[in-house]
């Protein structure tokens, strides 16, 4: 192969592609997941063959096919979950796992050399017994070629407070400040900060309430371990930028202020729709297309703080990339829940290539159980891998010259969160 800086052939351009998007030279920070390393215990940090098959994504495939009503599945122990899961989406046809969920399963046992056609979960389980959690950990983590993960840090939930506060940190880990319980929650929010001390009324634009509220908000990047950015989902249709409304006065008066202080971005989330099915918990969530107005004027209101965007709603996500057209303070990021399935991926992916340049954060995996990582950076780079290829094609045949070495730099780019140097 050619030396890093010789301009490539176009038929050499999808191979170096290739191995410039693969996990052991793509080695990027997953910038939003729901994970915490081993240390936490198991109950927060995820992971195992029965835990993968309760992950939610394959959960709501079993409820939706009214393989079991949500409340007696609930009252399960998780190898009872898991043995039916198995039996019910693995074992019993028809049992193609098409949908990215179940796919997911199938990859990760197959990473870890397990059976993925195994009648009986026996020996996936007694595999997981004898291999010690951190090492299950540092091969998901090589084989999605992550170095580093930002996980939800919600201080508001009492189990995940405690952990934050006398736990044992995994260097492998940054945090993410979760803020929906103080945005979307905040008469629930006031109980518990002035139970820890913070003097905060009911109307968060009273510059008191707000001081202390900001205070709050320091304190915890303090204790949390290496804040990288403050984050919060949003109903369909919350009008964020509305100070008459509490969600907007406790952004704008506390939130976006504290943030631009702390010089860290806001990741703002969009669109979900949560408990559409109560029984089926975290499984039951929708997903509702957002009037982007708000998103746009809290933008402009807040011309000093940078900001991360992720509509869960597919049609937003053009929106949110003609966001990163006429603002320098927003990038998209990457592509959750509902809109990661490889076909959504890689029109999203296009659309944000051929719309910004390389204005966004190309993919976050959400993962919520460690070994989801395996499935979902693989299928990334699936499809990175063949859009960039497209696209250094359809750049060399105007006559550019296509390296290695860009290519190299443009990747790394793609997943680089501190391009808002003038704000945060
Ligand atoms: O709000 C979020 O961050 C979402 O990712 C939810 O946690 C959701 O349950 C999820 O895991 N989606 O992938
Ligand atoms: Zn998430």
């Amino acid at each position: 192969m050619p030396e890093t800086n010789t301009p490539l052939n176009r038929d050499q351009i999808e191979a170096v592609v290739g191995e410039e998007t693969a996990p052991d030279k793509l080695i990027v920070d997953d910038w939003h997941t729901h994970l915490l390393g081993p240390k936490a215990g198991p109950e927060l940090s995820l992971h195992g063959i029965d835990q993968m098959l309760t992950y939610h994504y394959v959960r709501r495939k079993l409820f939706g096919a009214g393989h079991i009503d949500p409340d007696t599945f609930n009252s399960w122990d998780l190898e009872k979950q898991g043995d039916f899961t198995w039996q019910k989406l693995f074992l019993d046809a028809p049992s193609d796992a098409f949908d990215e969920g179940c796919r997911g399963v199938l990859v990760a046992l197959e990473a870890f050399g397990l059976d993925p056609n195994a009648t009986s979960l026996e020996t996936a389980r007694q595999f997981y017994a004898d291999t010690p959690a951190e090492e299950i950990q540092r091969h998901c983590m090589e084989l999605a070629g992550v170095r580093r993960i930002v996980g939800t840090q919600d201080v508001f939930n009492d189990q995940e407070r405690a952990y934050y506060t006398d736990g044992d940190w995994d260097a492998n880990y940054l945090s993410g400040f979760r803020l929906d319980e103080l945005v979307l929650h905040y008469p629930r929010a006031v109980g518990k900060l002035n139970a820890w001390g913070y003097s905060v009324g009911t109307d968060p634009s009273e510059t008191s309430t707000a001081s202390e509220i900001r205070r709050f908000l320091s304190d915890w990047h303090g204790k949390l371990h290496d804040v990288v950015y403050g984050a919060c989902s949003f109903p369909p249709n919350c009008q964020v930028h509305d100070l008459s409304t509490q969600e907007g006065a406790v952004l704008h008066h506390a939130v976006l202020p504290a943030l631009r202080e702390l010089k860290l971005p806001f990741f703002m989330m969009p669109g979900p729709i949560r408990q559409l099915k109560y029984k089926w918990q975290d499984a039951g969530d929708g997903v509702g297309l957002c009037d982007m107005f708000p998103y746009q004027q809290l933008l402009r209101h807040h011309s000093g703080n940078a900001f991360f965007i992720t509509p869960l709603h597919n049609a937003n996500q053009y929106d949110a990339s003609v966001l990163t057209c006429h603002n320098d303070n927003v990038m998209a990021i990457g592509h959750w829940w509902f809109n990661y399935h490889p076909g959504l991926v890689e029109q999203d992916l296009k659309m944000r290539l051929e719309m910004t340049g390389d204005r966004f954060i190309a993919f976050n995996s959400d993962a919520r159980v460690l070994e989801n990582l395996i499935p979902k950076w693989r299928r990334f780079r699936q499809v990175l891998a063949k859009v960039m290829t497209d696209k250094y094609q359809d750049l060399h045949d105007t006559g550019r010259h296509v390296t290695r070495e860009g290519i190299a730099k443009t990747l790394q780019t793609l997943f680089d969160p501190d391009r808002f140097n003038h704000i945060a």
